[in-house]
């Protein structure tokens, strides 16, 4: 662990230079370099908080128990903040395990911890369920799979939503195209949260904001310039969600520097956030992501 307090972080790195850096405020890896070390994945803003002032803007921030803005009443999730508590609030680090899965490829796993006494009063008040997350975050060689584990430490039922806010890291927006999401069902909310069908790739010339629904199969691919850059593969999430702010909304973010940096990033967003995960006392949901750099 390197720092103290709300920007302690932990660092690990591979024998082959691969590292990864999580922040213990929300559990938010913040950088991922594969490639040796030389190639950096994710997108952090310039002017990121990383002093747990406010949710990261980049990185991989965790999405926890609901995703975007609230039901506006009558739900257990109505008085939390947008995108949940998780995101914003300060993990435990469990610990950290190498395994050698052969001779020249290694990984090493970081775990993470949050349970429901861990959370802000006004979260507590807000989501009073008992609740515990293990989060863990795996580098090897080329990949990075980061993991949720949800337990239902109550007496009663619960549920919740989850996503993980990935921000990719590209040369050049305009050169990108997502695919693995044709003939998708979405809600576009920039266009009033009508529903679509995706026909072809995603390309981006303007904000996208748009829920994939119930993707049959687990891979969103990531292209740049004609040549596959990452593979996001989905573990028992059913969602995608894909945004890019463009100019104007990336200028009215205080915390999105520089402005135009909305050129050089793409979130590709998975989760279970169209409905809700329901958990019964003492059931568990266990789902998340391996991201795959292929450069
Ligand atoms: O994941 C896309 C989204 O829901 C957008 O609608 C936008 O609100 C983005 O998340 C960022 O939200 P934040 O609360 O981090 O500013």
């Amino acid at each position: 662990i390197e720092g103290s307090g709300d920007s302690s972080k932990v660092v690990a790195t591979l024998p082959s230079g691969e590292s990864v850096e999580v922040l213990l405020f929300g559990a938010t890896v913040t950088s991922w370099k594969s490639n040796g070390g030389k190639t950096e994945n994710l997108w952090l803003s310039e002017k990121a908080a990383l002093d747990g002032s406010k949710a990261v803007r980049g990185g991989v921030p965790v999405v926890f128990p609901v995703f975007g803005p609230p039901p506006k009443s009558g739900h257990p999730t109505s008085s939390l903040p947008q995108h949940g508590f998780a995101r914003t609030s300060r993990w435990e680090f469990l610990g950290k395990s190498t395994s050698e899965d052969t001779v020249d490829s290694n990984s090493v796993k970081l775990d993470f911890g949050l349970y429901s006494k861990g959370v802000s009063e006004e979260a507590r008040k807000a989501w009073p369920l008992d609740f515990g997350l293990v989060y863990s975050v795996t580098l090897s060689k080329d990949s990075l799979q980061t993991i949720i584990n949800v337990r239902n430490e109550g007496e009663t039922s619960f549920e919740f939503q989850f996503l993980l806010h990935t921000y990719l890291k590209v040369n050049d927006i305009s050169k990108v195209a997502i695919n693995g999401l044709t003939g998708v069902s979405y809600i576009d909310k920039v266009l009033d949260a009508s529903t679509h069908s995706q026909s072809g790739s995603i390309t981006i010339t303007g904000e996208v904001d748009r829920v994939y629904q119930s993707i049959p199969q687990d891979t969103t691919s990531v292209v740049e310039d004609g040549t596959p850059r990452f593979d996001v593969v989905r573990d028992n999430l059913p969602d995608t969600v894909v945004w890019n702010p463009w100019v104007e909304k990336a200028k009215a973010m205080g915390d999105f520097a520089p402005d135009e940096d909305y050129k050089h990033m793409v979130c590709v967003e998975v989760g279970a956030v169209n409905g809700w995960q329901k958990l019964e006392k003492g059931e568990v949901f266990e789902g998340g992501q391996t991201i795959k750099s292929l450069l």
